[in-house]
C-alpha cells in the first residue's frame, strides 16, 4: 500500500499499471489482483480510481448521468487535457447530442442495409479462407485479420480504394491515444498529421460511394440535423471504430482456437455455432480492454467516495472474466451463456456497430469451420503492445484441410 492520496479517498491503494509492457502482454493474473484489492481502487501511478468486478463495471456503463463520456473515454480529462483532435460525436459526448447523433449512425446500420451485405462479406470470408487453406503458415493478423475488414468493411462504408492501410495506422492513433501518454502513445502518433488527414479527406461527403451506408450519414445533414462537417465527423467513427476492433477479433479468435482444439471441433461439427462462438471469444479475449468515464459530481461507488470530475478507468476485460460473474471465467467454451458480456460496452454507448462485428465474425468463423480441420500455431506468437485493445503483433498459424 502506497501513501494516501487526497484523490483516492477510501479506496485501496494499487501500485498495479495496466499501460506497463508486463501487464499488457498477460493481464489476466493482474486483472485477479485488482479485483481482489477491492470493488474500487486507486491506481497511485495515475491517480485515477479503477474497477475490475463485473458488478460495477456494468453499472458505471449503465449510469451514463453520473458516469459521462463528455470528458473523453480514454485516461485524459477533457476538461483539463484538450483532446488531441475533435470530439467524437458519439464516444466522446452525452446527451442530448449524443442522443441525436447515435440515431443518425443507427439509421444508417440499420438491419435491411445489414442484410444486404452479408453474401458480399460472405463471399470474401470464404476466398480468403481458400486462399490461406493449407500454406505452410500466415500471419493471422497481416494476412486475414486485417484485409477482411480493409476490404468489407470499408466497402461496405463506401470508402475509397487508395491508400486504406492508413486505417490501421488510424485506429492505433485512436486507441493508444486513450492511455497515458506513454511510448505506446507516442508511437502511435508518429505520422499523425498524413493518416489522420487521409481520413479526414476519405470522410468527405464528395469521397464517399452513393451506395455505401457512410453516405447514409449526409441524409441528416440534407435534413438539417447536422451540419457538413458534423457529418464527416459521424463518418469518422465507422472508420475510427470498425478496423482495429474486428482486425484483432479475428486474430484472437483463431489463437481461442488454436489453443482449444476440442472447442475447434466443436464448431467444425456445428458451424450454426459461430454467432456464440464470437461472443465467447469477445469475453474470453476483449479487443477492447480498458475505458474511462469521468464522474460528473462527487459520488459514492461500493462504500468509496470519489470525487466529481474524476476518472474511472474500467477494465472490461477484467469483467469478462470476474468469477463473481462467470463459472470457470479462464475456460474458452463456446457453449456457455455469455449473455451480459461487456466486449461491446453496454448502456447508452453499448457498441452500435455490434451487428456489422458480429456479422463480419459470423462469416469469417463459418468460412474456417466448414473448409479447415486444424488450426495451429507455428511459431511464437508476439502479443500487441497497446494501450486499449488486446490483440497480436504477430500470430504465425497453419490451417490444415
Ligand atoms: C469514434 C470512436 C473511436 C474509437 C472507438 C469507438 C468503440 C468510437 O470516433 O466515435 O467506439
Amino acid at each position: 500500500m502506497a501513501e494516501m492520496d487526497p484523490v483516492a479517498g477510501t479506496a485501496p491503494v494499487s501500485d498495479l499499471d495496466p499501460f506497463s509492457d508486463d501487464y499488457i502482454r498477460s493481464p489476466y493474473p493482474f486483472h485477479q489482483q485488482l479485483r481482489e484489492a477491492g470493488p474500487v481502487v486507486f491506481l497511485d501511478k495515475y491517480k485515477v480510481h479503477a474497477v475490475g468486478r463485473y458488478a460495477e463495471v456494468r453499472g458505471i456503463l449503465e449510469d451514463a448521468a453520473t458516469f459521462c463520456s463528455g470528458a473523453g473515454v480514454g485516461l485524459a480529462n477533457f476538461h483539463k487535457d484538450p483532446p488531441w483532435r475533435a470530439p467524437s460525436m458519439v464516444l466522446e459526448t452525452d446527451p442530448p447530442d449524443h442522443t441525436r447523433n447515435r440515431a443518425v449512425i443507427s439509421r444508417a446500420v440499420s438491419p435491411a442495409a445489414l442484410r444486404a451485405l452479408r453474401a458480399g462479406f460472405e463471399a470474401e470470408a470464404n476466398r480468403l479462407v481458400d486462399s490461406l487453406l493449407d500454406r505452410d503458415s500466415f500471419d493471422a493478423v497481416k494476412d486475414m485479420g486485417e484485409p477482411f475488414p480493409l476490404r468489407v468493411f470499408a466497402d461496405a462504408i463506401g470508402l475509397m480504394e487508395d491508400s486504406r492501410q492508413h486505417l490501421i495506422a488510424y485506429g492505433n492513433m485512436v486507441f493508444n491515444g486513450m492511455g497515458p501518454r506513454n511510448k505506446l502513445y507516442d508511437n502511435a502518433m508518429e505520422n499523425a498529421e498524413e493518416v489522420a488527414g487521409w481520413v479526414w479527406n476519405a470522410c468527405q461527403r464528395k469521397n464517399l460511394s452513393p451506395d455505401g451506408l457512410g453516405i447514409r450519414i449526409f441524409d441528416a445533414v440534407d435534413a438539417g440535423i447536422l451540419t457538413d462537417e458534423e457529418g464527416a465527423r459521424l463518418v469518422r467513427s465507422f472508420l475510427s471504430a470498425g478496423v482495429d476492433t474486428t482486425a484483432n477479433a479475428i486474430a484472437n479468435a483463431l489463437y481461442c482456437f488454436a489453443s482449444n482444439p476440442d472447442q475447434w471441433q466443436a464448431l467444425r461439427a456445428n458451424p450454426d455455432l459461430s454467432r456464440a462462438a464470437f461472443e465467447e471469444i469477445l469475453r474470453f479475449e476483449s479487443p477492447f480492454q480498458t475505458f474511462f468515464r469521468t464522474t460528473t459530481r462527487e459520488v459514492e461507488l461500493a462504500g468509496v467516495t470519489i470525487g466529481a470530475d474524476e476518472k474511472i478507468m474500467l477494465s472490461l476485460g477484467s469483467a469478462n472474466r470476474d468469477p463473481r460473474q462467470w463459472s470457470e471465467p479462464d475456460r474458452f467454451d463456446i457453449s456457455r451463456s455469455t449473455a451480459g458480456h461487456v466486449g461491446f460496452g453496454a448502456g447508452i454507448h453499448g457498441c452500435v456497430g455490434q451487428m456489422i462485428a458480429r456479422l463480419e465474425l459470423e462469416v469469417v468463423l463459418r468460412a474456417l469451420a466448414t473448409r479447415v480441420a486444424t488450426i495451429e500455431i507455428t511459431g511464437e506468437p508476439r502479443h500487441l503492445l497497446h494501450n486499449t485493445l488486446r490483440g497480436f503483433e504477430y500470430l504465425p498459424v497453419r490451417l490444415g484441410s
